[in-house]
């Protein structure tokens, strides 16, 4: 559910720039005047500019570059992917909120912040979330088993993939969770989940992407191998609308999952695949391989061929590519 400040928003959003009064906003809200001025004082207060005149009313002439719950929320148009947005300006993982507020709130749920101080990657590994950045948890409970968890990481990626590619950039997605542009991580993926032996209770997909960020200012070791849309680009995305769009692409691909419709999401994980036809050496707990990506399985595994022409197949683990030899 909007709260009345979203919808507000949501209202002087979608007049593009034209006054509303306030005694239609509280007639149509069935709120007082003045709780409407107190909620137009709160989104001042979040940055939004709103011109308000006694007569002719309030209207909207500028937004902040900020993901606030409000401006998602308008023009969002998913059912159940981010109808709850939790907003923190500064938070240390949104994969560690979301967690923590799982087992009580909806399917859908979007847990957001403008920059995290711990973010997570996966075995333990940093993920650096500076502002301009989009750090995003996505709470599901698709009722599986936890053997399927993988394709829900894929689809992720084919959503991530498909929104970045909206922009017009060639995004790829390298095996499992990586989307690349020109060979270079702009994005990656953290799919947790909590279950019992025989069914997922919840997931947690947790979405990081370099938007407006800059990426020259990572340690080098980082550097070299990331990118921002921004960079790509030669200018800065507006961050509100991206995001939008990659829920509606999340929503759009989860339908389908739950359809029993995953293969057709492989199909496009294939076609966006960077990593299928190269030489890779993959890292597992136990072991290292060399071989050829020749496919992924139904359930998201990777098919490598070996060099004695023995096929493997990798549920999960590390992905380098390599050059061909
Ligand atoms: C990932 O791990 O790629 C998963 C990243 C998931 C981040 C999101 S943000 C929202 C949510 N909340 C969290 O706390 N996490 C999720 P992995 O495949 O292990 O890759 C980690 C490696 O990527 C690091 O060891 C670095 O080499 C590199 N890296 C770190 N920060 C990066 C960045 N911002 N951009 C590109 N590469 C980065």
């Amino acid at each position: 559910m909007k709260n009345f400040k979203d919808k507000i928003l949501e209202k002087l959003i979608m007049s593009e720039g034209k006054p509303v009064s306030g005694e239609e906003l509280a007639h149509e809200f069935s709120v007082s005047r003045s709780a409407i001025w107190k909620h137009i004082r709160a989104l001042r207060d979040e940055g939004y500019s709103i011109d308000s005149s006694t007569n002719i009313g309030y209207s909207l002439t500028g937004t902040p570059d900020s993901l606030t719950p409000g401006g998602i929320k308008a023009g969002l148009k998913t059912n159940i992917i981010g109808k709850n947005i939790q907003y923190f300006k500064e938070t240390e993982s949104t994969n560690i909120i979301a967690r923590e507020m799982a087992g009580s709130v909806e399917e859908g749920t979007v847990v957001i912040a403008e920059s995290q101080t711990g973010g997570r990657g996966r075995l333990g590994r940093k993920w650096l979330s500076p502002e301009g950045g989009i750090w995003l948890s996505i709470i599901l409970k698709p009722g599986i088993q936890p053997l399927y968890a993988p394709r829900i990481t894929l689809m992720a990626g084919v959503s991530a993939a498909k929104a970045i590619r909206s922009l017009g950039l060639p995004a790829k997605i390298k095996w499992p969770n990586d989307i690349l542009i020109n060979g270079k991580k702009v994005c990656g993926i953290l799919t947790e989940i909590e279950a019992e032996i025989d069914m997922i209770e919840y997931c947690v997909v947790g979405i990081g992407i370099d938007a407006n960020v800059d990426t020259e200012s990572f340690p080098e070791e980082i550097r070299d191998n990331s990118t921002s849309l921004k960079k790509e680009l030669g200018h800065e995305i507006n961050r509100v609308d991206f995001v939008q769009k990659l829920l509606s692409e999340f929503e759009a691909l989860y339908l389908k999952f739950q359809k029993d419709e995953f293969p057709s999401i492989l199909e496009e994980w294939r076609t966006m695949s960077a990593t299928i036809g190269e030489w890779v050496k993959i890292t597992t707990q136990s072991k290292t391989i060399y071989g050829e990506a020749i496919g992924v399985d139904n359930e998201g595994a990777l098919i490598l061929e070996t060099d004695e022409g023995k096929l493997e197949k990798i549920v999960a683990g590390n992905c380098e590519h390599l050059r061909k030899p």
